[in-house]
């Protein structure tokens, strides 16, 4: 690994000798290092990741909405006085290119934002509170930029109907001749599927605006600044594409307001943390409400609902299709996943009401 890490630094132009790596095992997907340079004596940290090309196809494509897009944030920052520390710096290779390709794959540099730290469960109430400002701040300083300009990453990420139409037929397909054990999952999905549709229909009704959003708004997508304990920057840019602000706002809460981590095998302990939902509902809100129209404060909730069966079907199709997409511990992690969800997105559904209660007080309707 050292010597590939070399020859990256090299490529990238970074400075010093690698002396240092270890894996950061946050994310699914890609595959993602802490590597320190040293010169002169003094240590920098660098983030090197290895894209996924089976999940990310086009990944040039993806470099360049991400180049876009960072360049957008960092002027919206320096407009309003505030560090660059609030956006990811991605290094250039000799030839300008923000990646780089070898045998081994395809790869790409950031520097390691200092005294930042990561959380993957958090009861803390502030902290969901900073996170939901940071990821509101996130959509608002995107809520000015040309959509057109980004290329669609994923096709149909988080178009919930596709996402069933594609796992349904998957179930009678079988490939794996695993869909019997998963009947009693696939008849949950099945009776949930008109509501977890609901939102499709909306944007076919073009009664939802669509927006340029994040997608994948997990609470370990935050950086966190060590000493204030404060939300700083909001990391992995590879599906910011346009979607519904119902999505960004349903994943951050389907992650964090969770009782328990997004694979536990224990049910019992699954379960909507209402306080932690309405904590991140107090951070995110404000932050956006006076962009948005009724109808997308009033589906907040039902984003958090549909995303989670949405996530509970996708799991599920990766089971069902041989594990290929998401990185598993163990045989059954995703069947675990799945039933985690599911879990969730019943509880969720049973306390909608509850849900949308604190969304309409908070955003002062
Ligand atoms: C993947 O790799 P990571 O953790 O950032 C996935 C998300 C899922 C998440 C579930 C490109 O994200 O959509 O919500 O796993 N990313 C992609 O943990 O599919
Ligand atoms: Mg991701």
């Amino acid at each position: 690994m050292k010597q590939l890490f070399t020859e990256l630094a090299e490529a990238f132009c970074l400075e010093g000798v690698v002396t240092d790596y270890s894996v950061i095992s946050n994310g699914n997907i890609n595959a993602t290092y802490d590597v320190t340079l040293t010169r002169a004596g003094e240590e920098r940290h660098f983030v090197f990741q290895k894209v996924n090309i089976f999940v990310f196809n086009n990944p040039t494509r993806i470099m360049k909405n991400i180049d876009r897009i960072t360049a957008h944030i960092a002027d919206k920052l320096e407009q309003a006085g505030k560090s660059r520390d609030g956006v990811m710096h991605f290094a250039k290779t000799a030839a300008g290119k923000n990646y780089y390709m070898e045998e081994q794959g395809f790869w790409r540099v950031s520097e390691y934002v200092p005294n930042t730290v990561t959380y993957n469960a958090c009861d803390d109430l502030e902290k969901l509170k900073s996170a939901g400002r940071a990821f509101g701040e996130f959509q608002t300083m995107l809520s000015d930029f040309d959509a057109s300009l980004l290329y669609e990453t994923i096709p149909n990420f988080h178009n919930t109907r596709s996402r069933i139409a594609v796992f349904m037929r998957h179930v009678n397909e079988d490939p794996c001749g695993r869909a019997d054990e998963v009947v009693a999952e696939i008849e949950a999905i099945r009776g949930f599927r008109a509501q977890a549709e609901r939102l499709n229909q909306l944007i076919d009704s073009q009664e939802l605006p669509l927006r340029v959003t994040h997608n994948d708004t997990k609470m370990n997508n935050v950086l966190f600044d060590r000493h204030t304990g404060e939300a700083k920057t909001v990391i992995d840019l590879d599906t910011v594409m346009p979607g519904l602000v119902a999505h960004d706002f349903g994943d951050a809460v389907r992650y964090a307001a969770n009782t328990a981590a997004e694979d536990e095998p224990d049910l019992t302990r699954v379960g909507l943390d209402m306080d932690r939902f309405r904590a991140f509902a107090e951070g995110f809100i404000p932050e956006i409400t006076a962009a948005l129209t009724p109808l997308e404060i009033d589906t907040l909730a039902l984003g958090a609902f549909t995303i989670t069966i949405e996530l509970a079907v996708r799991f599920l199709d990766d089971y069902i299709t041989g594990d290929r997409y998401f990185k598993t511990l163990y045989k059954g992690h995703n069947l675990v996943r799945a039933r985690c969800q599911l879990k969730l997105a019943q509880d969720m559904y049973a306390r909608m009401a509850e849900m949308e209660a604190i969304v309409a007080a908070i955003a002062g309707k």
